[in-house]
């Protein structure tokens, strides 16, 4: 039996690796964040903070007679002020969530402790949109982030129409979920947008939706294409959706060599009632993600699955796939017992060739906690990993090990893009 190595290597690989960690620059492949020309759609500060729909939810759970019909009509600075009553002065902050605000404010104040809320909003008054953005991505460390743009978004598509100045640390991907969850209204919305098409797939119905994605496609420049996929959307089969995806999108991806990001096992409104914050989850169909990847060999697919159930099979599935990228611990699996879980056992039976984390920020503060207790475990993880390799005798040298986490932390997502599948 190897022995294992004694604390101070392991004291002194800990060193090592949490300063790689920490020195290297992250992409972020899948937030809802935006570049200033976006106006309000970019959520920033403490009001933000609160309202984010994760601590919403946790607020009805204190407040059985708050209809939440009232919060939501409420101006926003009321329901922060709610939730920061519920959630932080009644009861301590211990929900992930929580730990996330508390986090984000201490990179930016270096103590979160203050209860007074208007303290904190004093802080976040004075800082405008670009030096905000400056800080947050400095805090956090990450160089480059992923965006979602969605055509169907009436206020975001105006942006577009107007002329959109790029910026380079603000990446685009060009999400299609409305073709998917609801294709009567998702023609209705083509046709308004000079897209001819008709309810039924005809062959002028096809060339109206290859039309619309070209647009968009030379519009946005994206990096990959996505949608969110409902349970129901199996694959093999006749319904119109699958036959969007299998007749439309799949060709246009692989002739553009666009990566499409499959999100997986949101099952929307539960509880209607409350909004963004009813989403559940629902197990994913696996035999429709092993039908992609053997019956698109040439196409390339980046999967997060909201299951905790379906993690071990994707990892076997991107095994025998390579043109899967298992991506990110999504939703109610961004917390610190499953990124654990799922980060170690895609380690082991895919090594370095995932990418273990996306942060799904939607307030621009997020990145700062969400990196920050993902980098903590990642340390953790590699510890053990590299203390395992190191007692064979195999030395990790720092250049190997900088070339390892600069992977993980985004390299993984950008050689993933580049490759030509086939
Ligand atoms: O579909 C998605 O991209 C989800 O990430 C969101 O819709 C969800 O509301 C969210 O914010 C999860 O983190
Ligand atoms: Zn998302």
């Amino acid at each position: 039996m190897n022995k294992p190595s004694s604390p101070s290597s392991r004291a002194a690989l800990r060193k090592r690796i949490g300063r790689v960690i920490a020195a290297t620059p992250v992409t972020d492949m899948h937030t809802h964040l935006y570049t200033p020309r976006f106006g309000g759609l970019l959520l920033r500060g403490i009001d933000a903070l609160l309202t984010y729909h994760y601590l919403v939810a946790e607020t009805f759970r204190w407040n059985p007679d708050l209809d939440p019909e009232a919060l939501f009509s409420w101006p926003v600075g009321r329901q922060a002020a709610r939730v920061w009553q519920s959630l932080f002065i009644d009861h301590s902050p211990v929900s992930e969530s929580c730990r996330g605000v508390l986090t984000s404010l201490q990179a930016f104040k270096g103590n979160a402790g203050d209860r007074s809320l208007d303290a904190h909003r004093r802080f976040f008054a004075g800082l405008g949109a670009d030096r905000h953005i400056d800080l947050a991505m400095k805090l956090a460390n990450v160089e480059c982030l992923v965006m979602t743009n969605d055509p169907y978004d009436d206020v975001e598509r105006q942006v577009w129409d107007k002329g959109y100045k790029a910026d380079r640390r603000f990446r685009t991907a060009l999400r299609i979920d409305t073709l998917f969850t609801n294709w009567p209204n998702a023609a209705a919305r083509l046709n308004a947008m000079g897209f001819r098409v008709t309810k039924d797939l005809t062959p002028a119905t096809r060339k109206g939706i290859r039309a619309f994605l070209e647009h968009w496609i030379a519009t946005m420049k994206p990096v990959y294409m996505m949608a969110s996929l409902p349970p129901d959307f199996i694959l093999p089969s006749k319904t119109i959706p699958a036959r969007i995806f299998e007749d439309v999108v799949m060709p246009l991806a692989r002739e553009r060599n666009l990566a499409f990001a499959m999100m997986i096992g949101c099952k929307r409104q539960i509880n209607p009632a409350l909004r963004l914050a009813g989403d559940g989850v629902a197990n994913t169909d696996m035999a429709t993600i092993e039908y992609v990847a053997r019956q698109y060999p040439g196409n390339k697919f980046l999967v997060t699955l909201l299951a905790r159930e379906n993690q071990h099979a994707l990892c076997v599935i991107a095994r025998k796939f390579r043109n899967i990228l298992p991506f990110g611990c999504w939703w109610f699996l961004n917390s610190p017992v499953f990124i654990n879980e799922i980060t170690r056992m895609r380690l082991e039976w895919l090594g370095l060739s995932m990418m273990p984390q996306h942060s799904d920020a939607r307030v621009l503060d997020q990145i700062i906690y969400k990196w920050n207790h993902t980098k903590n475990i990642l340390v953790d993880v590699l510890v053990d990993k590299y203390g395992d390799v190191e007692h064979t005798g195999w030395k990790v040298g720092d250049d190997e090990l900088r070339r390892d986490v600069a992977g993980l932390l985004g390299g993984a997502f950008w050689q993933f893009l580049d490759a030509k599948m086939e």
